[in-house]
């Protein structure tokens, strides 16, 4: 498969990449930054968020299916979240459907749904939508769209609430939502091999002893994790913001910390 991957040089993207053309796909680049030195694949410098830039992407390049793990991790303005998750869902959704392009692996995120109490138990791809942050209503707001492309086009979307994703996890609440780099690949692998998903969500975690999170809708899309934080857990320290970060699906998202006008 030809697989534009969009976010390329970012955290995800660096490994994705590598891990795709490992299974056999070839690669084409997509981010605002040039590809790392020496890059073996195809790749192109621009904006997402800018559909003639995404549009003239899709003219040059032949392309079978689109990666989205573009935009900005972290917490920004209300306007700078939607353009950064919305507007280039939307740039890559139009290009796709206008040169039918029919799958997309999006990186939504945990936050999506991180107002959630821990306490309703154990969170399923049912959770309604609960952000916890403008990040979280962005997620939000580009997992409705690709659902209504899914409806009205036929785009098989499938759509991956990643946790927490690093080479190991970093705190109490990582042992239950580590994404490994291996997991990462092996996720977005499963989202594009699918067959027939249609809108589809699962939960990008490992197979972390402590998850919360159910790893059955993965499964059912052929995501198998194979890691486990739980051999990290003897590294991490117990820390002043546990107790807090455990009340929410988001964690430290979910906290006062971030509230801020939009
Ligand atoms: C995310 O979606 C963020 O991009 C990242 O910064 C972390 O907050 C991560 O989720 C997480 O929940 O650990």
């Amino acid at each position: 498969m030809r697989v534009l991957v969009a976010g390329a040089a970012g955290s995800l993207g660096r490994v994705v990449t590598v891990g795709l053309a490992e299974v056999g796909h070839e690669v084409v680049g997509l981010d605002l930054v040039p590809g790392p030195e020496g890059s073996p694949f195809a790749w192109h410098e621009a904006d997402c968020a800018d559909p003639d830039a995404v549009a003239a992407v899709f003219a040059e390049e032949r392309i079978d299916a689109v990666v989205h793990l573009a935009g900005a991790p972290e917490e920004l303005a209300l306007p700078d979240e939607l353009t950064s998750h919305v507007v280039t869902t939307a740039a890559l959704l139009d290009a796709m459907v206008a040169h039918d392009v029919t799958r997309i692996v999006y990186a939504s995120s945990n936050h999506a749904v991180g107002r959630t109490p821990r306490t309703d138990g154990e969170l399923t791809e049912r959770a309604l939508p609960r952000p916890d942050t403008y990040y979280g209503v962005a997620k939000v707001a580009a997992e409705a769209l690709l659902h209504l492309f899914a409806d009205r086009h036929g785009i098989d979307a499938v759509v991956c609430r990643i946790g927490s994703f690093l080479e190991e996890p970093t705190s109490l609440r990582g042992l239950s939502t580590w994404l490994s780099h291996a997991d990462g690949v092996r996720m977005v692998e499963a989202g594009l091999t699918a067959p027939a998903p249609g809108f589809a969500i699962l939960h990008g975690i490992s197979a972390n002893t402590r998850a919360w999170w159910d790893l059955e809708p993965g499964r059912r899309l052929g995501y198998e994790p194979q890691d486990d934080a739980e051999v990290f857990a003897d590294r991490i320290e117990p820390g002043p913001d546990d107790a807090a970060e455990a009340e929410f699906v988001g964690g430290p998202f979910a906290t006062a910390r971030f509230h801020r006008p939009a």
